[in-house]
C-alpha cells in the first residue's frame, strides 16, 4: 500500500454522472481504443536480485507487528470506478500542459484511458489517451522525460511493466521497461538520480528492498538496497537531506519509527527516529 497515494474512487453511478460533462468536451482522442502498452514492450531486462549487494541495516529493524494492506491493487482492479489520480507528487500539479498549474486528470480502469482537463484552457479543453489496461496501476505527476510536462505512466502488476507515453510526443510516443514482480510497490515521481526525471522504483515488501532503474542511465542501469521490513509502509518521494535526491525511507507501524537512508551518502548511511505511534498514519508525497 501507498498511503502518500491519495486515491479517491466514486462510486460508478456517481462518477458517471459527474464525469459526463467532461466526456462530451472531449474533441482530441488520438487513439483508438487499442492498447500499444503490451506491444511496446521491451522486456529488456529480469529483474536482478541486486545489482550491488545488500548493505547491512545501519538500524537493525525490529519485527513489524502490522501487515500492509494491499487496498491500492483493489482500487485499481475495480473495473467500474474512476480513479482520481493523486493531486501530490513532484510538482503536485498532474501538469500535463506546462504551464504550473494543475490539470484535472482522471484515469477509467475501465478502459485504461486517461482524461485531462486542461488548465492552460481555463480547463474548457481535454486531453484524452487511452493507456493502460483494467488492474494497471497509474502514476500520476511523474515526468519521465524531463520537459516539465506530466507523462502518462502505468505499471502493470502481472509484468511488473512500466508503459509510459512521453508528453514531448504530445503523448504519441512510448516506451516501457520490465522492473519490478507482481507484489511489489512502484511509485511514481522518484528522483533517486537527481537529474530532473524520474526514475522507475518498486519496493518489494518480502524482503523489503528496493530497486531502482536511473532514467540518468535511459532506465536501463539499476541500483538496489535492502531497507526496510514485511509490514512497513515505504515512502519515496521524501527529500530528508535536501540534495533534491528522493531518500530511501520507510515507516513502521508497528513502533511509529521513521528509518531513512541518505540519499546523500548515496544510500549507505542511515539514521531513525521515533515519531508517530501505530495507527497513525505518515504523510508524504507519493
Ligand atoms: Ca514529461
Ligand atoms: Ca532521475
Ligand atoms: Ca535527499
Amino acid at each position: 500500500m501507498n498511503p502518500g497515494r491519495i486515491t479517491l474512487i466514486l462510486l460508478a453511478s456517481l462518477a458517471s454522472g459527474a464525469f459526463a460533462c467532461g466526456i462530451t468536451a472531449t474533441e482530441d482522442e488520438s487513439d483508438s481504443g487499442e492498447n500499444n502498452a503490451s506491444a511496446a514492450a521491451e522486456d529488456d531486462a529480469a529483474i536482478p536480485e541486486s545489482t550491488e549487494m545488500p548493505l547491512e541495516s545501519a538500524v537493525a529493524p525490529p519485527e513489524s507487528d502490522e501487515a500492509v494492506s494491499e487496498s491500492d491493487e483493489a482500487v485499481s482492479e475495480s473495473a467500474d470506478a474512476l480513479v482520481i489520480v493523486s493531486a501530490l507528487g513532484s510538482s503536485g500539479q498532474n501538469d500535463f500542459d506546462g504551464d504550473g498549474r494543475a490539470d484535472m486528470t482522471v484515469w477509467r480502469p475501465s478502459n485504461g484511458t486517461w482524461y485531462v482537463l486542461t488548465s492552460s484552457s481555463n480547463w474548457s479543453t481535454s486531453i484524452v489517451r487511452q493507456w493502460g489496461l483494467s488492474g494497471d496501476t497509474p502514476l500520476a505527476d511523474t515526468d519521465f522525460d524531463g520537459d516539465g510536462q506530466a507523462d502518462m505512466a502505468v505499471w502493470r502488476p502481472s509484468n511488473g511493466t512500466w508503459y509510459v507515453r512521453t508528453s514531448s510526443s504530445t503523448w504519441n510516443s512510448t516506451f516501457s521497461r520490465q522492473w519490478g514482480l507482481s507484489g511489489d510497490v512502484p511509485f511514481a515521481s522518484t528522483d533517486f538520480d537527481g537529474d530532473g526525471r524520474a526514475d522507475m522504483a518498486v519496493w518489494r515488501p518480502s524482503n523489503g528492498t528496493w530497486y531502482v532503474r536511473t532514467s540518468s542511465s535511459t532506465w536501463n542501469s539499476a541500483f538496489s538496497r535492502q531497507w526496510g521490513l514485511s509490514g512497513d509502509i515505504p515512502l519515496a518521494s521524501v527529500d530528508l537531506d535536501g540534495d533534491g535526491r528522493s531518500e530511501m525511507t520507510v515507516w513502521r507501524p508497528g513502533n511509529g519509527t521513521w528509518y531513512a537512508r541518505t540519499s546523500a551518502s548515496d544510500w549507505n548511511s542511515a539514521f531513525s527516529r521515533q515519531w508517530g505511534l501505530s495507527g497513525d498514519i505518515p504523510l508524504a508525497r507519493k
